[in-house]
């Protein structure tokens, strides 16, 4: 799918999986299959003011790390760029996407098994996945909403951890306090809504602290309600409705 996260010129410089990468599976994961759990067990809603939520369910996926390592075998992993304000500049974290038919055989089936539990519990058709991959802590993603936010009146994102955890924070839009921090990791879900890509911005800073790698399994729709004077259309490479 010609489609990217929040800020991302398409073009990039394939990578590969990267080598050398210091990825050590959890005992406690160890064999289990991807699996996710339908009750959604353990879920807590964090409001952020009275429109804006971030809905935090730990442990959703169980299997993560037999997840993280077929993505990380199999996806076709780019360094992407990034415009800023001083020029393009390639994004410290690689990135791969995947279309989550479950018709398509070389798709991973935890993607869209993913996609429709989400979608049953959220009311929207989850149908985009890209995967973002946080080599260590020196790999990060900057202050930013998502695009789908210039699109979408509320757009929905849903992130699956896998892997090491980093913290993942929220602050108003153009700065002020993080108001709310999370260390995802280990199969943890992560829901924004409301109008948390209007009015809020998220970000991953790197570490100096020594982390192993960790996905971020990035799930959003493309079809919403959309934001007035907007039509049905390409945006940003995404054809939304
Ligand atoms: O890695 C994460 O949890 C956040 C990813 C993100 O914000 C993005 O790709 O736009």
């Amino acid at each position: 799918m010609g489609v990217g996260p929040a800020g991302v010129e398409p073009a990039g410089v394939p990578a590969g999986v990267p080598a050398g990468i210091a990825w050590q599976p959890s005992l406690l994961d160890l064999g289990a299959s991807p699996d996710v759990d339908v009750s959604f067990d353990g879920l807590v809603r964090h409001w952020l003011d009275a429109t804006s939520w971030v809905d935090y369910c730990p442990g959703w996926l169980r299997g993560h790390d037999a997840l993280f390592e077929t993505l990380l075998a199999t996806g076709s992993w780019q360094q992407r760029s990034r415009r800023m304000y001083d020029g393009v500049v390639p994004e410290p974290r690689l990135t791969a996407g995947w279309t989550p038919l479950a018709a398509d055989p070389s798709v991973p089936p935890a993607l869209p098994s993913m996609c429709s539990v989400l979608s049953a519990r959220y009311g929207v058709t989850f149908d985009r996945v890209w995967v973002n991959l946080y080599r260590d802590g020196r790999d990060s993603v900057a202050w930013h909403p998502d695009r789908n936010g210039r699109v979408h009146s509320r757009p929905l994102v849903a992130t699956v951890s896998l892997g090491a955890r980093r913290r993942f924070l929220l602050r108003p839009r153009g700065g002020g306090s993080v108001a709310l921090t999370l260390s995802p990791g280990a199969g943890d879900l992560v829901v924004m809504g409301g109008a948390c890509q209007h009015d809020w911005e998220h970000s991953v800073p790197k570490t100096a602290k020594p982390v192993g790698p960790r996905m971020s399994v990035t799930i959003r729709h493309s079809h919403g309600e959309l934001l007035p004077g907007k039509s049905p259309g390409t945006y940003y490479g995404v054809e939304y409705s």
